[in-house]
């Protein structure tokens, strides 16, 4: 990165099943106390149509229907949060995508665990490049 001062936005979501264990502000606590803005936080179900989108990059995959079914089985916590360098930020913050194997510490390697149910279910979603991030806010918030 050329420019110090360059500020970055990131989408995050807490998923359903972060939302139904009483997280959210978990996650919250933690996107502020490392030092990140909130610039947009909206609790909604979202439609199989938008996490379709979404999830676009994971098309066609054996778990794309299960992920789809799961993250339209009750509301999520949609956030923008901002910062430098927020997108590398909160992946970290969040985790590895497997929770039995995120390092403790992490938002899925502290509060995340193999249910035995056949769907990932790691509380979070976090943007994972400058690409996407665009993507998935002007997706999530088209107003921003
Ligand atoms: P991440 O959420 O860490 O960015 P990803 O984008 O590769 O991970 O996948 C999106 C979600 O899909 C992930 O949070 C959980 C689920 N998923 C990914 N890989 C999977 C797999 N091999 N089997 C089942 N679910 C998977
Ligand atoms: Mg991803």
């Amino acid at each position: 990165m050329t420019d110090a001062q360059q500020t970055e936005r990131t989408l995050i979501l807490v998923k359903p099943d972060g939302i139904r264990r009483g997280l959210a502000g978990e996650v919250l606590r933690r996107v502020e106390a490392k030092g990140y803005l909130l610039v947009a936080v909206d609790l909604r179900t979202a439609t199989t149509e938008l996490l379709e989108e979404h999830y676009a990059e994971h098309a066609g995959k054996p778990f794309f229907d299960s992920l789809v079914e799961f993250m339209a089985s009750g509301p999520v916590l949609a956030v923008v949060a901002e910062g430098n360098r927020v997108i590398e930020g909160f992946r970290v913050l969040a985790g590895t995508t497997e929770p039995t194997t995120a390092a403790p510490g992490s938002i899925r390697g502290d509060l995340g665990r193999d249910w035995g149910l056949g769907v990932t279910h790691n509380l979070v979603h976090g943007s994972d490049s400058p690409e996407s991030a665009a993507r998935e806010i002007a997706l999530w918030f088209p107003v921003l």
